[in-house]
């Protein structure tokens, strides 16, 4: 039997067949979850329909903008006519205007800023408490997060500001869901070859700095994010909660 046969849950963040967030889906599924998608946009609609449809007639796919209280409602209202309650909730959003990932952090706009904290923090809190009322017999929500929320990654600006609000936020989403045996975990993953990180200036660079640096002496794979996802949606995980995991190789602890 897989680890998480019987859960339900709900994926925020596919885009395409490279997204983490379907890595994490795909590993979820292959141990026995059944799961709702949501996707941003029309534009990514064919994609995420073709991706989920694979998992069969039980799969609920919807649209939802984050920054959009009536879309959050709406996606819960129907996961809870559907599937009755909830278990598990993947959260792989993120966007920051492109030119504040580009120029000088000292010039972010407060635009830009408000942007980013929006789609890529507040977002965790507004779907957690859309989740919180289906996860009725405990649950497990984890969030993606990265390096820069903790250390000045060059051009990350503005989003490592933001996945440091969204790793806080893990913390206190910890601590006001635990009463409900709900677990909130972050997972800080080493740079990955998504859409996200398309087109952004030494991308590539970073991936063999990381080869070079790490202590695994590599980068990371999506199905070693799609394992740590199953571990803390699993009831292997039931006492790990408000923690970030990092999936970096190792990178992490290196001080130089
Ligand atoms: O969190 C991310 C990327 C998130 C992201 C990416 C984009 C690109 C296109 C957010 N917003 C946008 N907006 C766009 O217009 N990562 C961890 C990947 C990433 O992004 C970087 C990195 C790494 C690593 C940006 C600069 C430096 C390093």
């Amino acid at each position: 039997m897989g680890l998480l046969t019987g859960k339900l849950g709900i994926v925020f963040g596919v885009a395409n067949k490279r997204s983490i967030a379907w890595a994490i889906a795909q590993a979820w599924a292959r141990e026995g979850a059944t799961l709702a998608f949501t996707y941003q946009g029309e534009r990514l609609k064919d994609n995420v329909e073709e991706l989920a449809g694979t998992f069969g007639a039980d799969t609920i796919i919807l649209p939802c903008d984050v920054t959009r209280d009536e879309d959050i409602a709406s996606v819960f209202a129907q996961v809870g006519a559907k599937f009755g309650r909830l278990d598990l909730l993947l959260h792989s959003v993120a966007f920051a205007p492109r030119e504040a990932l580009e120029g000088d952090f000292l010039d972010t706009s407060r635009d830009a800023f408000k942007v980013a904290h929006d789609v890529s923090a507040y977002s965790l809190i507004a779907l957690a408490r859309g989740a919180a009322p289906l996860m009725t017999d405990g649950g497990s929500i984890v969030a993606m997060s990265y390096y820069g929320a903790e250390k000045v990654i060059p051009h990350y600006n503005v989003m490592g500001v933001a996945k440091a609000a969204l790793e806080a936020s893990t913390r206190y989403l910890a601590y006001s869901l635990g009463p409900k045996k709900v677990r909130v975990n972050c997972i800080s993953a080493g740079p990955m070859n998504t859409l996200a990180a398309r087109g952004i200036a030494g991308f590539g660079d970073m991936l063999k700095h990381y080869e070079a640096h790490s202590p695994l002496k590599r980068n990371v794979l999506p199905d070693e994010l799609g394992a740590t996802g199953v571990f803390l949606a699993s009831n292997g995980a039931a006492a790990i909660t408000g923690q970030v995991i990092y999936v970096d190789a190792g990178y992490q602890i290196m001080g130089m």
